[in-house]
């Protein structure tokens, strides 16, 4: 009787030690497959792990703050959790001494955390206002606009040729910039509300309707290309919001900015309005597309564009000088176009842009075809204006 229970006594104790064993591991494990995915790929496009100019190293520095901090007072409760219930733990029948209110502590543990307080708010606010303080003027202003769902860019300072005379430069989700050069974003929606975010480059700044908030890019960016995207939930496709900053050399800038003065390769008489090598399917398109120098420049943009209707798509200007279409979902090739314009609203839900191949237009595969040349035409004439060199910083995809 007795070796019986003693025997089942030891198997529980077996038992209880196994099962420590497995809690332990699997903490390991967990911990150690956080250690590593954190550690995998050096340059993180969306966090600010990679930042690259002083501004995004700023709000980097508040995230160690914080992550610091935080540290020492996880270490700190962790450890007296552990004291105290050693320390206290029942010995016998005996209720510990009861004690209510201790002054002394209670002090303590106010003036504790408003100290903890107190070092995340200084630098935090500092940094605010020196962001703020910076997007009063910048070299060059960009007007940005947060559409459903992709970005349309709008250079106030450019005048280009089109139809009406000369019109601001305006293009979507590749934002150029020259390198050196300090940008101010003006962020500006007539829809809902987003949020414009480059982590690499500045901070997070929402871009709300009946709003123009104002964000900037300092010019020590290296040349390279940064992702960005909408960091505010705005509808079915929000997931679906990306853009590109590609920091360039100067003579790049110029050179894409001269390319928007030559008129189009294939072209529509702007006096006649005879369309010459356009395909006459193209039509189905110009109510929501603009194509400079042709004569499709009547759909709206910026905040006159209907947001309801959503009478408006990308400036297709000069398209094929962009790397991607739809908000980064496709690649800008002959397959991608194809793709979008075969399958829209599949290959991005809830699109405000109808599938031409289905009804009532019933565009077919053929027609399709025509319209991707057309599209794949829309570059400079003497082609693509020089790429970036390589060795800037990267995003990874
Ligand atoms: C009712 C308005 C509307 C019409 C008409 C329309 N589109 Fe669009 N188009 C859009 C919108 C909105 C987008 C942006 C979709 C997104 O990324 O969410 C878009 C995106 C595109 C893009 C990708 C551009 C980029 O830079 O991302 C191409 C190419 C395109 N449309 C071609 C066409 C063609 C060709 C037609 C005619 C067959 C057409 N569209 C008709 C609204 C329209
Ligand atoms: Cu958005």
């Amino acid at each position: 009787m007795e070796r019986r229970t003693h025997d089942q006594a030891q198997a529980r104790v077996r038992n209880r030690r196994a099962s420590t064993a497995r809690t332990v591991t699997m903490l390991a494990l967990a911990v150690g497959a956080a250690l590593l995915l954190s550690a995998c790929g050096e340059q993180k496009p969306y966090s600010h792990i990679s930042p690259v100019t002083e501004n995004a190293r700023d709000i980097q520095f508040l995230y160690k703050i914080i992550f610091w901090m935080a540290l020492i007072v996880f270490i700190g409760v962790q450890a007296l959790i552990t004291y105290t219930a050693l320390r206290f733990r029942r010995r016998n029948e005996d209720r510990p001494e009861q004690i209510h209110g201790n002054k002394r502590l209670e002090i303590a543990w106010t003036i504790i955390p408003a100290l903890v307080l107190l070092v995340i708010f200084i630098p935090t606010a500092q940094t605010l206002y020196d962001f703020d303080a910076a997007a009063e003027e910048g070299e060059m202003e960009i007007d940005v606009y947060g559409k459903q769902w992709w970005w349309e860019i709008h250079y106030p300072g450019i005048q280009v040729a089109g139809a009406q005379g000369q019109q601001p430069l305006v293009t979507a989700n590749e934002v150029r910039i020259p390198q050196g050069t300090e940008v101010v974003f003006n962020l500006r929606s007539n829809n809902v509300i987003h949020s414009f975010w480059v982590p690499q480059l500045t901070g997070k700044m929402d871009v709300i309707p009946g709003h123009n908030n104002r964000l900037a890019v300092a010019g020590d960016a290296p040349v390279g290309e940064y992702w960005g995207e909408c960091a505010e939930f705005c509808g079915a496709a929000h997931a679906w919001m990306r853009f590109k900053v590609i920091v360039e050399p100067r003579e790049n800038f110029d050179a894409w900015v001269a390319a928007w003065q030559q008129p189009p390769p294939v072209d529509a008489d702007p006096s006649t309005g005879d369309v010459v090598d356009v395909p006459p399917s193209f039509l189905n398109c110009i109510a929501c597309h603009n194509v400079s120098g042709t004569m499709a420049q009547v759909a709206g943009q910026g905040l006159t564009a209907d947001p309801k209707s959503q009478s408006a798509g990308p400036n297709l200007t000069l398209l094929g000088c962009r790397d991607m279409i739809a908000a980064g979902l496709l690649p800008n090739t002959a397959e991608g176009l194809k793709t979008w314009l075969m399958h829209t609203n599949e290959v991005k839900e809830g699109v405000y842009m109808p599938n031409y191949t289905e009804e009532p237009y019933n565009l077919t595969e053929e027609q399709v075809d025509e319209i991707v040349a057309y599209l794949l035409q829309l570059k400079p004439a003497g082609g693509r204006p020089p790429e970036q060199p390589v060795g800037g910083v990267a995003a990874g995809d």
